[in-house]
């Protein structure tokens, strides 16, 4: 019998080729989204690069090319508890990827509205998702896409461990003892910390409940297309490119491609991690396959594969494309320079052999960006979310 797994926010940038890579690979999938990615692009008014169908003709042509049935629900997580508890009960899933959050720093940052919507929604998704599971009385794994910030950049001169840190306690007596901590989260945007306060959530259930849950710390997730994606052009993936959804790799690319001066923040001293959405589904495919045992502690993979200075990014893609470099004001309240080493044994470990940049960049350029650069809105572009006030007025006065 196939396993049933219900994935949310499956018509996302990381959700919707995931839910075609699993149902390729013989999973019974079920979508639940409520399209507000698609919504805040109308109130952002900008579009993906990539010209991305709806959910409607998305799962037909699905259908139609690979002879698989996905089902979608749109409802909101976040606020319609009954609904998602129904679902739970009605499809009995094996197990849910939670991919349904307001997932961009700079969206976050833009107003205390933003802020506001930001914790509400991915807070309430969390919880609501979790006090479903344990309702519902099903032994459910949940797979969550969490974030390499939520350990914010620095590395204190070691490897960032796979979510657990052993710090030495000392105790009145003066004898020194060992104690695992998740490691000490340091966010760096409204978003970040929202994923910061999932993982106590995801602690305390699974303390109390006993909940199955496995925590996905992924870099910047770069390219577009998927084996499955690329199979019809109406399943094509999306591509944010604007100053608050895209990211900073994807954004050099389609900047490249439309002859605009790659956009580094400050010194581009930023060292970030970094994955491709190939490697992302698989990875996904790995968390699912291989699920903690009942009373284990929540697994956190650290999901990424390379590291890169921003600067180095931005030096890497002017090669290839000749494109142009601009060092601009950052937006941003961020550390000018930091190196970043991070342990990602687990996933190499489970076989994963990794696309590399060196050798994928080129295709992206030539698949997607250049394909679609008439489609770019060039006003678009800046990046106009600043962290505080401050650093909008030395934006403003060129610092
Ligand atoms: P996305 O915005 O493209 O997709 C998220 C999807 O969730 C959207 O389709 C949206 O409509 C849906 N959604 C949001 N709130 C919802 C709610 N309350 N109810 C139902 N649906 C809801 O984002 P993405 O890039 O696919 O990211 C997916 C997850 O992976 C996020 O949690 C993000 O934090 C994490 N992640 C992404 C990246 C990246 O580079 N894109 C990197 C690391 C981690
Ligand atoms: N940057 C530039 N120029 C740009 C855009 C960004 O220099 O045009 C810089 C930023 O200042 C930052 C770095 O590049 O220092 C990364 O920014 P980003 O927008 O690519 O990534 P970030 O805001 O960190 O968020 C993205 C996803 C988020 C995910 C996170 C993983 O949007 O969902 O959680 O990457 S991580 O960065 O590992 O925390």
């Amino acid at each position: 019998m196939s396993k049933k797994v219900i994935v949310l926010g499956g018509d996302g940038f990381c959700g919707w080729p995931t839910s075609l890579h699993l149902s390729a690979q013989g999973y019974d999938v079920v979508i639940v989204d409520n399209l507000s990615r698609r919504n805040i692009d109308n109130e952002l008014e900008v579009e993906s690069l990539t010209p991305i169908k709806s959910m409607g003709v998305r799962l037909r042509k699905w259908e139609k090319v690979s002879g698989k049935y996905i089902g979608f629900y749109n409802l909101d997580i976040s606020t319609d508890y009954d609904t998602l508890l129904n679902l739970i009960n009605d499809v009995k899933p094996d197990s849910i990827i939670h991919f349904a959050e307001q997932r961009a720093a700079p969206y976050s940052m833009k107003s205390s509205k933003h802020k506001r919507y930001t914790v509400s929604n991915n807070l309430n998704g969390t919880n609501n998702l979790l006090a479903a599971v344990v309702d519902s009385g099903l032994d459910i794994h949940i797979v969550h896409l969490g974030t390499m910030g939520v350990y914010g950049y620095g590395t204190a001169g070691m490897k960032i461990p796979e979510g657990y840190l052993t710090v030495k306690l000392e105790k009145d007596t003066g004898e020194i003892v060992d104690h695992e901590i998740l490691y000490p989260a340091n966010p760096g945007s409204i978003y970040h910390m929202t994923k910061t306060q999932d993982q106590l959530m995801f602690a305390y259930y699974n303390k109390n409940d006993l909940i199955r849950i496995t925590d996905l710390h992924q870099g910047i997730v770069w390219g577009t297309q998927t084996e499955e994606t690329k199979m019809n052009e109406s399943l094509v993936n999306r591509f944010d490119y604007d100053g608050d959804y895209g990211t900073v790799l994807n954004r050099f690319l389609m900047q490249s491609a439309v002859k605009y001066p790659l956009t580094v923040h400050g010194t581009g001293g930023q060292t970030r991690a970094f994955i491709h959405i190939q490697d992302t589904v698989k990875c996904i495919r790995i968390a699912l396959e291989t699920p903690p045992k009942k009373g284990e502690r929540v697994k956190i993979y650290n999901q990424m594969t390379e590291t890169h200075r921003v600067r180095d990014l931005a030096k890497i893609v002017s090669e290839i494309t000749g494109a142009t470099i601009e060092f601009i004001s950052n937006p941003r309240k961020e550390d000018d320079e930091n190196d970043l080493f991070v342990v990602n044994d687990s996933f190499l470990g489970h076989g994963l052999k990794p696309l590399t940049l060196k050798n994928n960049l080129m295709e992206e350029v030539i698949e997607v960006t250049s394909k679609f650069a008439e489609r770019c809105d060039l006003d678009k572009i800046p990046c106009k979310s600043y962290w505080n006030n401050l650093r909008e007025a030395e934006a403003e006065a060129g610092k």
